[in-house]
């Protein structure tokens, strides 16, 4: 394949655009410089994002060439692919390659808001052990987990709560009778019936504020919230009040209303584990990642099969 004209949104991850740099001619997007992208604009027919990139339709708007919206991420909830459907330019994404990551983190995050491991790490390092033990956890293992979405995540972090020995239940709009777990019909229903409840549904407008004030009010006292999905997906404010009024328990937190901007009231909160975003932040798995994102571009370009259409573009495009 020739050297073609690819843009690439900011903040999209190093080891695609590296691997773009080296067979194409890369242009960054600046929004807050849309006139740099005038002249080049005609020539474009790659589109490069990340999960987080906000792409509007009047972006892809501007792009008569294009030919294919390749995301680097499962999520793609900033992307309007409605409006790239209707130019017949396919989006894809990177599915599976990270799902394993994900659950990970997920267990990872039940596990240090329960067992209060970030504290203990602090107690000893800061060197209060000598002056008395720490406060007591929350058992993990043999308890309830709830699942917000059962899909290709959500699967696999059930799959791990198994090995701890506890009992799994979900909550999705179509029931997955062949799963074997317990269905709830909504997430408020969910939530009175376990002690961890995990969010690992995709983002976007048909699952914003899905864990809202009665959702937690529901989970109560001794329960426990776990984000890995979008930031989106809990109203933040809720939550932060639950946590703040001993509502709910605790919560483990990957992912932010306002990225990277966490509210200031989460910071000093004992009851809280956060980490910046990065269920899929391991070499590994940012490598496959970036190497699929890689080659839906690539097939995208020449025409080839995608590997991994989105949902969207596989029903209405026929892919
Ligand atoms: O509702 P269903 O039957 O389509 O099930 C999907 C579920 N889901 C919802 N559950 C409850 N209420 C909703 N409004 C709702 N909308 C979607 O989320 C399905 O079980 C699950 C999504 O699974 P997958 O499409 O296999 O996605 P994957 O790979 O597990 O990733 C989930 C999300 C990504 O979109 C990123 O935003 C995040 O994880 O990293």
């Amino acid at each position: 394949m020739s050297k073609l004209d690819v843009l690439v949104m900011p903040k999209v991850h190093p080891l695609y655009v590296a691997a773009l740099k080296a067979v194409h001619t890369v242009h960054e997007y600046n929004p807050a410089d849309t006139a740099a992208l005038v002249g080049v604009a005609p020539r474009i027919v790659g589109l490069a994002a990340g999960g987080e990139s906000v792409v509007p339709g009047a972006l892809i708007s501007q792009l008569p060439q294009l030919k294919v919206l390749s995301v680097f991420g499962v999520g793609y909830d900033g992307i309007d692919v409605p409006t790239a459907i209707a130019r017949g330019i396919p989006v894809t994404h990177t599915p599976d390659v990270l799902t394993d990551d994900v659950a990970d983190l997920a267990m990872g995050l039940t596990l240090s808001v329960a067992r209060n491991i970030p504290q203990a790490d602090q107690h000893v390092r800061t060197g209060q052990w000598p002056q008395g033990p720490m406060r007591l956890g929350r058992k993990v293992s043999g308890s309830r987990m709830g699942i917000v979405g059962l899909g290709r995540i959500g699967s696999a972090i059930a799959k791990r709560a198994q090995a701890f020995g506890m009992s799994v239940a979900y909550t999705t709009r179509t029931e997955r009778p062949g799963s074997g777990f317990a269905y709830y019909p909504t997430a408020t229903a969910l939530a009175a019936h376990v002690d961890f409840l995990v969010v690992i549904t995709p983002g976007g407008q048909g699952t914003k504020h899905l864990i809202n004030a009665d959702v937690l009010k529901a989970l109560g006292p001794q329960g426990y919230l776990i984000n890995v999905a979008r930031g989106s997906v809990v109203d933040e404010a809720a939550l932060v009040q639950a946590l703040s009024d001993g509502s709910i328990a605790g919560a483990g937190l990957d992912v932010f209303a306002d990225e990277p901007n966490v509210p200031q009231a989460l910071w000093g909160m004992p009851n809280v584990v956060l980490t910046p975003h990065m269920a899929s932040a391991t070499h590994q798995t940012r490598q496959a990642m970036a190497d699929l994102a890689f080659a839906n571009m690539q097939a995208g370009l020449s025409g080839q099969p995608l590997l991994t259409p989105v949902p969207e573009c596989k029903a209405q495009m026929g892919l």
